[in-house]
């Protein structure tokens, strides 16, 4: 395992290389060029990597009869930093919309004071740079147009769950009544389970060089159930999870967010208990914050998570086994529910 990260991370300074030699080439201004690699790598390869290692990981399961060749290996991890490429896109995006203060222990992207909503162009870049891999490294190969479909396709999917996410949740008029269970599934399966978890899978399958749509579809159904339970999880650590340890300060009661919490506390609340809650989400004091904290409390939220996460486990490890593409295998599902199972960052 720990050989595997290390070959990941070799790859980094490898493509990282390749994208200033290009800037070189263009003659661009030496500020420029220690500004997009002062971005890069802020925000690029300080996370988990989960989603970036998943792509080799899959690989060498689906291919499990032959072992991989160098340039295969190298081109899934190369796909594996595209992910973290688009994840940075996203999070640099997503911590100016949410008002977000730190995001992997340091303050966030456009915090810093030189930056700002410059951050807004950074992200842009982030993206661009996908495609310049992809076209460097898989112009050539028959599934180079799906890999760069299946990106667009991927990056619209979470622009849409961002959108619901951000207008279910207006700033300046709390309505609690406009959140329900069915639109956060909504935002959480489009803003997280696509990118998070299909891509990852999706990418390793077309280079294993599956075209059976009827694969791609049975990874889809376990797929998105899984990642809906990881942005859960995402909604109950923002609340209940230790900044240190999730390295990002939580905003969601802050930011009037349809997270799983308050839906969960909405369904619950006395007449009484939904008051307070009217009166104190999505305000910033940390007062109001208290009080809505309180409320869950004595709701039991925390207790209610506990029993979901322990169903989730049991229902999605029974979709898991009904996985019977030949072109598949279980052990690819198993592999993510290992990692995210009672996780605490
Ligand atoms: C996570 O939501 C969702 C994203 C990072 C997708 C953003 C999509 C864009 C198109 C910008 P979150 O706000 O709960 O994440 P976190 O808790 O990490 O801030
Ligand atoms: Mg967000
Ligand atoms: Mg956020
Ligand atoms: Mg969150």
């Amino acid at each position: 395992m720990a050989d595997t990260r290390k070959e990941f991370m070799d790859v980094y300074p490898v493509v990282t290389e390749e994208l200033l030699a290009h800037l070189r080439s263009l003659s661009i201004p030496q500020n420029a060029m220690d500004w997009f690699k002062r971005s890069m790598d802020y925000n690029v390869p300080g996370g988990k990597l989960n989603r970036g290692l998943t792509v080799a990981a899959t690989l060498r399961i689906l291919k499990r009869d032959t072992p991989l060749s160098e340039d295969e290996i190298f081109k899934a991890n190369l796909l594996g930093w595209c992910v973290e490429w688009l994840q940075a896109f996203f999070l640099v995006s997503d911590d100016i919309m949410d008002n977000s203060l730190t995001r992997r222990g340091q303050p966030c992207w456009y915090r810093q004071k030189e930056v700002g909503l410059v951050a807004i162009n950074d992200a842009f870049i982030l993206e661009s740079a996908i495609y310049f891999f992809l076209k460097k490294h898989f112009k050539k190969h028959d599934y180079y147009v799906d890999l760069i479909e299946l990106f667009h396709e991927t990056t619209y999917q979470t622009e849409l769950g961002q959108l619901l996410d951000l207008i279910t949740a207006p700033e300046d008029s709390v309505d609690l009544s406009k959140f329900s269970i069915e639109k956060h599934a909504f935002i959480v399966k489009y803003k997280t389970a696509y990118y998070s978890f299909y891509l990852p899978v999706a990418l390793a399958m077309h280079m294993a060089g599956v075209k059976d749509e009827a694969a791609f579809k049975q990874a889809e159904k376990i797929l998105l159930p899984l990642g809906e339970y990881f942005q859960i999880q995402d909604d109950y650590l923002d609340c209940y999870g230790d900044p240190e340890t999730i390295g990002k300060i939580g905003t969601d009661i802050e930011d009037n967010k349809c997270s799983w919490l308050i839906n969960q506390a909405l369904h619950k609340a006395t007449p009484e208990q939904r008051k307070t809650l009217d009166e104190n989400y999505g305000r910033r004091e940390p007062a109001n914050v208290r009080t809505v904290k309180n409320v869950f409390n004595e709701i039991g939220v925390e207790g209610l998570f506990k029993t979901y996460e322990e169903d989730s486990y049991s229902r999605i490890n029974a979709l898991i086994a009904e996985v019977d593409h030949p072109l598949l295998s279980q052990d690819v599902f198993h592999t993510f529910m290992k990692r995210i199972y009672k996780r605490t960052k």
